[in-house]
C-alpha cells in the first residue's frame, strides 16, 4: 500500500450551507469533488495526526463509496484511527455522542438530511469538532477558502475496506475500527430516560404508539430501542428498514412528508402517541391521538417538564431557540427562571452555549430538539422525552399541551416553505425588505402596528464572533412576529422561508386552526413582501 498524492483543481461552489455541503449526487460524482472538499476539511484543520476520526452516514446512495474514499483519505493524511459504524451507518445524533465518548478529535458525517436520496437525489458532508458538534462558522469559511486553492490531495491506494464486520482492522499505520452504530447511542439514552417506567407504560395494554423511520437511519436504532428494550411490538414500527433512496420518498417528518404517519394518527381507533424522525435521524415529529405538537410548543414543553425525567431532574441551566422557533420557550424560561438565548438558524450556533453551560435544551422550529448529552439535535431522544413525560403524568398528549397552553398561554404558529423557486426572485424579495427595514416600524396593517424591523444579526457570547443577515424579522406591538429568510440547505433554486406567530394568553381562545389565528398575518406577509410577485406561486408548498 502506497501514499500517493493526486493532482487536482479547484471547484468555486463548496462553500458549506447551514449544514455542510449538500449538491446533487451527480454534482458529487465529477471527479476528485469528494476528495477536493475532504482534503479541504483536513488542510484547514491542525494537530490531527495520530488521532481518531468518527466516521458514518445515514446510509443514503453514495454514502459507501464516500466512507471508502474519506478512510484511505485519512490514512494518507496520517489519522491514527478511524471508527466507522457498520455499513458506513451512523445517526447525526450518534456520530455525536461517539465523537465525544471516545474523545475524538472529530467526525465526517455524510448526509443531506431530510433530502431525497437516491442517484437523482442529494448528497451532504459535514464536519464536526471535537465537541462533537457542527464545524463552527470559522472552520466552514476556512474548509471553503482550501477548497478554492486546493491543488492536490493525498489518498492511498488499496482494495475496497470491509465494512460490514465488527472489529478492528488495518491500513497501513491507521487502525480501522468498525463499530456497532447503534450500542453507545442506546446506552446514553438508558442513563437519561427512565426506560423501566417506559417500559411499564408501553406494556400496560392501555397505549399505543406508532414510530415512522421513513426508511431511514433511525430503523435500527428504533429496533433496538423501542422494540428490544421497551417492548413496543414489530407493527409499531414504520418503514424501519433503511434503503439508499428512503424508499423513493422525502424523509422529512412533517404533516405533508409524513403522511402515512399522520393519517395513522388521525384516524379512527388512533394511537395514544405517533412519532418520526429524519433521514439522518436528528429531527422528530411528535403527534397525539388527532393531534399534532408543533416543535417550538415540543421545546417549550421539555423544557417545563424536564425535571420529571432523570437526566434532567436537576433542572435546567438555560434554554436556547433558533430567532425563528417561536417565543413558547421563553415563557418557560422567565418563569423557571433561567437564561435564554436566541441564536441563528443551524444547531451549529448551539455549540458554544451548550459547552459554556449556558443553555441545557435547545430547539428550532425545523423539528429539531436536542440538549447537552450531545451536540447535534436529535431525534430518537425527543421521542423518548415525549414517552419518559407520557409515563409520569399519565395524561393524554393533547392534556398535555393544552394545560401548558392554559398556563403559559399559547403561541400561535406556522412555517411556509415556497421550495425551489428562482433563485434571482426570492434575493430580490429579501434585498427589498432590507431596504424596507428601516421604514417599517410605526406602519400600521389592520390592528397590527410594526413594533421594530432588522435584519437579525447574532454576536455569539462566549467567542465574541458575529453573523450577520440571518433573516428579516418584523415584529408587532402585539408581541406577533413575522420572519423572512432564505434556506441553506436546498440544492435547487431558491427556498423561501415564512415564519408566522401570535401570541394568545387567552384559554378560551386557544383551539383554533394555526392557519386560521393566523391569516391576517399571512395576509400582512403577502402585503408586505410580495410574495406572489417575487415567488410566482400561488402558495407555499410546505405549511407546517
Ligand atoms: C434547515 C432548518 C434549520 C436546520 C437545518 C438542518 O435549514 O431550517 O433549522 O438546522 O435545516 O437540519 P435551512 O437553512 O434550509 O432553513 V437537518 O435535519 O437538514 O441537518
Ligand atoms: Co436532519
Amino acid at each position: 500500500m502506497n501514499n500517493i498524492e493526486v493532482p487536482t483543481q479547484p471547484y468555486s461552489d463548496q462553500r458549506p450551507g447551514t449544514s455542510g455541503l449538500r449538491k446533487k449526487v451527480s454534482v458529487f460524482q465529477q471527479k476528485n469533488y469528494l476528495e477536493n472538499f475532504v482534503q479541504s476539511i483536513f488542510d484547514s484543520l491542525e494537530d490531527y495526526q495520530g488521532k481518531t476520526l468518527i466516521v458514518g452516514g445515514d446510509g443514503r446512495y453514495y454514502n459507501r463509496q464516500a466512507v471508502q474514499v474519506i478512510l484511505r483519505m485519512a490514512a494518507a493524511n496520517g489519522f491514527g484511527r478511524v471508527m466507522v459504524g457498520r455499513g458506513g451507518l451512523l445517526s447525526t445524533p450518534a456520530a455525536s455522542c461517539i465523537i465525544r465518548k471516545y474523545n475524538a478529535f472529530g467526525g465526517i458525517i455524510l448526509s443531506a438530511s431530510h433530502n431525497p436520496a437516491g442517484p437523482q437525489g442529494d448528497f451532504g458532508i459535514k464536519y464536526n469538532i471535537g465537541n462533537g458538534g457542527p464545524a463552527p462558522e470559522k472552520i466552514t469559511e476556512a474548509i471553503y477558502e482550501k477548497s478554492r486553492q486546493i491543488q492536490r490531495y493525498l489518498t492511498v491506494d488499496c482494495d475496497d475496506i470491509d465494512l460490514d464486520t465488527i472489529g478492528e482492522q488495518q491500513l497501513g499505520s491507521m487502525t480501522i475500527d468498525v463499530i456497532d452504530p447503534v450500542s453507545d447511542y442506546a446506552a446514553l439514552m438508558r442513563e437519561l430516560f427512565d426506560f423501566d417506567r417506559i417500559h411499564a407504560l408501553i406494556n400496560s395494554g392501555l397505549f399505543t404508539m406508532r414510530f415512522d423511520a421513513m426508511h431511514a437511519i433511525t430503523g435500527p436504532y428504533a429496533v433496538e430501542i423501542f422494540e428490544h428494550q421497551l417492548g413496543v411490538t414489530p407493527d409499531a414500527l414504520m418503514n424501519a428498514q433503511p434503503k439508499e433512496d428512503f424508499g423513493g420518498g422525502h424523509p422529512d417528518p412533517n404533516l405533508v412528508y409524513a403522511k402515512e404517519l399522520v393519517d395513522v394518527l388521525y384516524s379512527a381507533n388512533a394511537p395514544d402517541f405517533g412519532a418520526a424522525s429524519d433521514g439522518d435521524g436528528d429531527r422528530n415529529m411528535i403527534l397525539g391521538n388527532r393531534c399534532f405538537i408543533t416543535p417550538s410548543d415540543s421545546l417549550a414543553v421539555l423544557a417545563a417538564n424536564a425535571h420529571l425525567t432523570p437526566g434532567y431532574r436537576h433542572g435546567l441551566a438555560g434554554i436556547a431557540r433558533s430567532m425563528p422557533t417561536s417565543q413558547a420557550a421563553d415563557r418557560v424560561a422567565e418563569r423557571l427562571g433561567i437564561e435564554l438565548h436566541e441564536t441563528p438558524t443551524g444547531w451549529k450556533f448551539f455549540g458554544n452555549l451548550l459547552d459554556a453551560g449556558k443553555a441545557t435544551l435547545c430547539g428550532e422550529e425545523s423539528f429539531g430538539t436536542g440538549s447537552n448529552h450531545v451536540r447535534e439535535k436529535d431525534g430518537l431522544w425527543a421521542v423518548l422525552f415525549w414517552l419518559n413525560l407520557l409515563a409520569v403524568r399519565k395524561e393524554s398528549v393533547h392534556d398535555i399541551i393544552s394545560s401548558h397552553w392554559q398556563s403559559y398561554g399559547r403561541n400561535y404558529y406556522s412555517r411556509h416553505d415556497y421550495e425551489g423557486v428562482s433563485a434571482d426572485g426570492a434575493g430580490q424579495l429579501i434585498e427589498e425588505l432590507r431596504k424596507l427595514n428601516g421604514s417599517l416600524k410605526g406602519k400600521s396593517y389592520g390592528g397590527y402596528e410594526i413594533e421594530f424591523s432588522d435584519d437579525f444579526a447574532y454576536t455569539d457570547p462566549v467567542d465574541g464572533s458575529v453573523s450577520e443577515h440571518q433573516g428579516i424579522r418584523i415584529g408587532f406591538s402585539d408581541g406577533s412576529r413575522m420572519v423572512f429568510r432564505l434556506s441553506g440547505t436546498g440544492t435547487e433554486g431558491a427556498t423561501l422561508r415564512l415564519y408566522l406567530e401570535r401570541f394568545e394568553p387567552d384559554p378560551s381562545k386557544q383551539s383554533l386552526d394555526a392557519q386560521e389565528a393566523l391569516s391576517d398575518l399571512i395576509g400582512i406577509a403577502e402585503q408586505i413582501a410580495q410574495i406572489r410577485h417575487h415567488t410566482q406561486r400561488e402558495a407555499p408548498t410546505v405549511i407546517t
